[in-house]
């Protein structure tokens, strides 16, 4: 019974959780044919509107994961999180930076910003994730944001490679992503930290956190997979119906 057994070390627990960076969602084929400029103008345009809903409902998961902390400490750490996206004085935040990207590949705001294009399967996974953090402990909250262990290099990719690979793309679009590298770097130092001090309390919390972080690699990897089918594929929902 793995409750019977020692925690892992600090340092093993953490290479298990960086090991699951070899399921990251920049393995995903459609990640890698962006990497590689093989996508389309509206397979861009796809994902830039798919993932808008993502990146609106995460300062919702923070706050979720907020209400549920009674942790004063853990809440002044986290709420930054929230007005890096919703924005907080002079700076608009990243949720009006992904639009500026979408603006940047050709998308009007009202297109971005209603949801129409959003993919069922998109909003399920993101969805999983929201109803996640409402319904779990604020610790796991915190551990299923460790997927950005893994995203300053996926960030630092899209900024060397497409200004050459879509030269269509405005570059000013591109602000998200450089944001993106150091807020994503923060964030883990914070999450990170905390995951391997909470979860080593035993074997069966550092099992836990690795079963949470697969969740969340899961749903990245799910939203990209309800694209492929959809753009790339040419199979998007109902298209078999007459
Ligand atoms: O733009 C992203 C972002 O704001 C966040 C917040 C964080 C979380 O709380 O789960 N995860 C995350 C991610 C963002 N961008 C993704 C990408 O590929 O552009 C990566 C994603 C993540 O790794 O979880």
């Amino acid at each position: 019974m793995s409750n019977q057994q020692q925690p892992w070390s600090r340092e093993e627990f953490e290479a298990r959780l960086q090991e699951k960076g070899k399921l990251y969602h920049i393995h995903h084929p459609y990640h890698v044919m962006m990497a590689e400029g093989k996508l389309n103008e509206e397979q861009i345009r796809g994902w830039v509107l798919n993932r808008f809903y993502y990146q609106v409902m995460i300062p919702r998961k923070d706050a979720a994961i907020m209400a549920n902390c009674p942790d004063r400490e853990t809440r002044r750490q986290w709420i930054q999180r929230i007005l890096d996206h919703d924005g907080h004085g002079e700076d608009p935040g990243g949720i009006e930076a992904w639009i500026q990207l979408g603006l940047a590949c050709g998308l009007n705001r009202e297109d971005i910003t209603s949801l129409r294009h959003v993919l069922p399967g998109v909003r399920f996974a993101v969805d999983a994730y929201f109803n996640f953090a409402r319904t779990s402990p604020w610790q796991e909250g915190v551990c299923s944001s460790l997927t950005e262990l893994f995203a300053p290099t996926i960030h630092k990719q899209r900024l060397a490679g497409w200004p050459e690979l879509y030269p269509w793309i405005k570059p000013e679009g591109l602000t998200y992503f450089q944001k993106r590298v150091s807020q994503a770097r923060r964030d883990v130092e914070h999450g990170l930290a905390f995951t391997l001090e909470y979860f080593s309390q035993s074997r069966q919390l550092q099992e836990r956190a690795l079963e949470i972080l697969q969740f969340k690699l899961d749903i990245l990897w799910t939203m990209l997979d309800a694209m492929y089918l959809a753009y790339v594929d040419g199979k998007p929902p109902y298209f078999s119906v007459p």
